[in-house]
């Protein structure tokens, strides 16, 4: 764990989870906007989301988490990936991670709670958990469960490659949150068993243009995070 002395955020994160999007924008906003912040881990995988200490943090026990201070210099805990993203963006509008004009904020809006809803929790989610969606025992109904949703996946990222069509960015010609939120769902698709390279080559090209920006392979290289 990194230590930051008196950071202005502290997210709570788990490698490869969603919180790897306010990660990278995080580590962005140092980068443009010489803030300071610390990844604080919390291993899904070690079963440190379902700690007291995490869940005194977020109930739900899920990651991301975003520790911020208010105006009043109090400590205030933010959950759900979208609105930390947006948060961050609002926060520190100088970097121009999140359009101002309403009808484009709107349609960024209209992205990622897509991809919060639909591709994440009835998608991947599927994939990866699908005993929360019948009993931890009924091992017969994983596998078919499991199957629809790598179908629901497919047809998700069928539809960011052709939302993405020729764009350098997501949003067309400049880095926003919606990025950093793709390069998690990109990673994802390879762990749904897709050849996203082979599938999705528009979307393999925007994140082989991520990946090129120093502050997302830095956090990548932080994670210890395969690609593809
Ligand atoms: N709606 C939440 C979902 C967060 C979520 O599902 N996080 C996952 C990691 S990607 C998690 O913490 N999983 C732990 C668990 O379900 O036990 C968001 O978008 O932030």
């Amino acid at each position: 764990m990194s230590t930051v002395a008196d950071p202005l955020y502290r997210l709570f994160h788990s490698p490869g989870a969603c919180s790897l999007a306010p990660h990278i924008v995080l580590e962005e906003l140092r980068e443009s906007c010489a803030i300071n912040y610390e990844p604080v881990p919390v291993v899904i995988a070690e079963g440190a989301n379902r700690s007291p200490a995490y869940l005194a943090i977020n109930p739900r026990g899920r990651v991301p988490a975003l520790a911020y201070r208010d105006e009043a210099g109090q400590e205030q805990i933010l959950t759900e990936a979208m609105a930390i993203l947006l948060f961050l963006g609002g926060r520190h509008p100088e970097a121009g991670l999140v359009p101002t004009e309403p009808m484009a904020f709107i349609r960024l809006v209209e992205w990622m709670s897509w991809l919060a809803s639909t591709l994440h929790q009835a998608g991947v989610r599927t994939v990866f958990r699908p005993e929360r969606f019948t009993t931890a025992t009924d091992k017969a109904a994983h596998e078919g469960i499991a199957a629809q949703g790598r179908i629901a996946v497919r047809a998700g990222f069928a539809e960011i490659e052709a939302k993405l069509a020729g764009r350098a960015f997501a949003l067309g010609d400049r880095f926003s949150v919606l990025d950093a939120y793709l390069v998690v769902f990109y990673r994802w698709g390879g762990r749904c068993g897709l050849t996203m390279r082979a599938e999705f080559p528009g979307f393999a090209t925007l994140i082989d243009g991520l990946r090129a920006r120093p502050a997302v392979a830095r956090v990548i290289a932080r994670e210890r995070l395969q690609m593809e």
